[in-house]
């Protein structure tokens, strides 16, 4: 069976960074000698003390290492502002369109974005924070959300970003995880016409953390905040006062930039750690090519800075590059399902990269709300996130790029801190549903699930695996060495263990097929099926849970919880109204049940295991093949759950 291809398009080929040849040799260099090729890449940032070293790795148990142009010095600041403020000053580096068209869209320059960001750092110094203090963020998608993280760099502080849509819990605990010693926010966070009170949040979660922990505030719609003199600060006053230079600090390559929660199969989300020198040449580089952004290009990425794609790919790659980036803080459907395309039009953006789950909801919008906007600036359109599937893409490819336009499926994680597949426009026929190519200098394998051999033959399936280290990868869990090493390094030795399951098709090509474990991506959004259950046992009425993903035609998975209730608890309507509530305030909205199916048992294995297997089966509407069932203590549960299942 083959797969229809769409050839690049040919106008952008002729000028693209990457062309096929180029691909070739460059990838082909890029694995034969990671040394010479890495040392002439990292050439595109500016180094305050040249690195003589570029790469010294090891996946080998027990001595998981990596370090990338270790003896190197740099500011990643200074990478994204100073050094273009000569060149580029009155250009524009940042567009920010806001959630309210009306309010008006604001173009900051890298002249004025450098005040801002020294401004920041100035305050951040004057509330204590110094170089390797973390700092927390907790902001919506408004520039000073782009100057905090700056700022952090620019003092060689490390900066961890909780979404806006987390719950005042989850707050905490991120601020403890890396015992945090300023948290950044604002009154309230508008987004889709509504108000998130992340002030009012932020207030709760501190309750559960050292009083020692300040409070910097920024201004955003003005609403009403409850305020304790001592521990919170307005930024706005303070930005006023401070001093418009800033000195950016000598940093080693291996300094931590900043520390990202994500979702595990197992325990409570751990704290991702990147480092300064090898992730931005990455991010950098990848933004370039994958995008084929050229000089004063605008280029959009609708991700939240929350998530790792607005870390590379809104903020740091393409201001390392001296680009243009467009910051939204909106949503896909607000004021009507037209706004990312009148925001499109308006803009005049050349590069737009969104996740499959907006074209999906778009999609079912019907097509006059694109066409209704002149999209002609467009060259390249890319999603991240999830697998997509052929109807969105050729939905985009089609309606949105008109057939012009080159799709990149760019796999990637919060762990490899930028692309690790996707197809380059200027150089690869693409696939719809095919990430396609391995960027230069990964190294993807495919092994067999169980004996963990690699197949080296394709067509073939199994799961994916990375050989060896590239720039960005994440160096360590923020406090836990050993548990980066047991997560990723544990279960096929030798190798990076990315979670995910793949093909490799008849031409070499990949297709990502998704996890392997027990994540569940929901609208792109990446939880572990395990936190969901803690949050639904620490309320008082469930004795059990077991939370599976299933098929859902918006979010590409939704949220399927089999609930055990204690002894004596009725199952009413309004307690199955309560969990969901329950579990939105426990993390967040984005973990909110899609449907709770009350279990008087769930299926367990003589040895109490849970078989997920057989639960994940019945929330796919699959129970025709429920494969063995025989090591199961107690049969008739399934029967139960089938007949009461909630997804028929
Ligand atoms: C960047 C980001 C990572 C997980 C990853 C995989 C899924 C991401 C994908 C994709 C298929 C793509 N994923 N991109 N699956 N095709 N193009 O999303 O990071 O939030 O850490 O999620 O997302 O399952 O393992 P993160």
């Amino acid at each position: 069976m083959s797969n229809p291809t769409y050839p690049p398009n040919a106008e952008l080929a002729a000028n693209a960074h990457v062309n096929a040849e180029k691909y070739e040799e460059m990838y082909a260099a890029s694995i034969a000698d990671p040394d010479a090729f890495w040392g002439e890449h990292g050439k595109r940032l500016d180094w305050i003390k040249p690195y003589t070293k570029v790469k010294n790795t090891s996946f080998e148990p027990g001595n998981i290492s990596i370090k990338w142009y270790e003896d190197g010095t740099l500011n990643v600041a200074a990478n994204c502002i100073d050094r273009h403020l000569e060149t580029r000053g009155d250009q524009t580096a940042i567009i920010f369109e806001p959630d309210d068209p009306e309010e008006g869209a604001q173009h900051i320059t890298y002249k004025q974005l450098h005040t801002s960001v020294c401004k920041m750092a100035n305050v951040l110094e004057e509330l204590g924070v110094r170089k390797g203090d973390r700092v927390i963020l907790y902001l919506p998608m408004i520039p000073e959300a782009a100057y905090a993280m700056l700022a952090c760099a620019r003092i060689g502080a490390i900066h961890s970003i909780v979404f806006a849509g987390f719950s005042p819990d989850a707050l905490a605990a991120r601020v403890n995880g890396c015992d945090a010693k300023v948290l950044i926010t604002a009154d309230e966070a508008p987004r889709g016409g509504r108000k998130t009170p992340l002030k009012s949040n932020a207030d709760e979660a501190l309750l559960h953390c050292k009083d020692t922990v300040k409070c910097l505030v920024v201004k955003r719609t003005g609403g009403q905040t409850t305020w304790i003199d001592g521990r919170d600060f307005d930024y706005n006053e303070m930005a006023m006062e401070a001093n418009d230079f800033h000195q950016p600090a000598e940093m080693n390559a291996e300094d931590p930039l900043f520390i990202l929660y994500t979702s595990g199969s197992t325990g409570q989300p751990k704290g991702v750690v990147h480092c300064s020198g090898g992730y931005l040449v990455y991010a950098a580089m990848t933004q370039e090519i994958t995008f084929d952004y050229q000089e004063g290009d605008i280029y959009w990425c609708t991700a939240d800075v929350g998530w790792v794609t607005g870390h590379s790919y809104i903020v740091y790659g393409p201001l390392a590059n001296g680009a243009t980036t467009l910051m939204f803080e909106g949503t896909p459907t607000y004021p009507d399902a037209g706004r990312f395309w009148a925001v499109c039009e308006k803009h005049k953006v050349n590069q737009f990269y969104t996740a499959p789950t907006a074209i999906r909801a778009l999609m079912g919008q019907g097509t006059e709300f694109v066409e209704k906007y002149d999209l002609s600036d467009l060259k390249v359109l890319g999603t991240v996130g999830e697998p997509i599937n052929p109807e969105a893409w050729n939905w985009y490819n089609d309606v949105v790029g008109k057939g012009n336009c080159p799709i990149v499926d760019t796999w990637w994680q919060t762990e490899t801190g930028g692309h690790m597949m996707t197809p380059l426009p200027g150089a690869h026929a693409t696939k719809p549903g095919s990430a396609m190519k391995p960027f230069f200098g990964v190294k993807p394998v495919v092994l067999e699930p169980t004996s963990g051999e690699e197949i080296s033959t394709y067509p073939t399936e199994g799961v994916l695996c990375i050989a060896d280290s590239w720039p960005s990868q994440m160096r360590t869990v923020w406090g836990d060495h050993e548990r980066f090493e047991k997560t990723y390094f544990a279960d096929y030795k030798g190798y990076y263990f990315a979670g995910d399951g793949c093909r490799r098709d008849e031409d070499g090509d990949y297709w990502i097929t998704g996890r392997v474990d027990d994540v569940i991506n929901v609208s792109g959004h990446r939880m572990g099926t395990a936190e969901v259950e803690s949050a639904l046992v620490a309320h008082r009425d469930v004795a059990e849970a077991a939370v599976v993903g299933y098929p859902h035609e918006i979010k590409g998975q939704g949220i399927y919880c089999y609930v055990t209730l204690m002894n004596g608890v009725e199952p009413t309507e309004e307690l199955r109204k309560e969990l969901r509530t329950w579990v939105r305030t426990e993390i967040g909205p984005i973990a909110a049940p899609d449907l709770i199916q009350w279990a008087p048992g769930l299926p367990k294995t003589r040895s109490g295991k849970i078989m997920r297997r057989i639960l994940r089966k019945i929330a796919e509407n699959d129970y025709g093949s429920l494969g063995d069932t025989s090591t199961l203590a107690e049969p008739a549960v399934v029967d139960d759950l089938i007949e009461n299942r909630m997804n028929k």
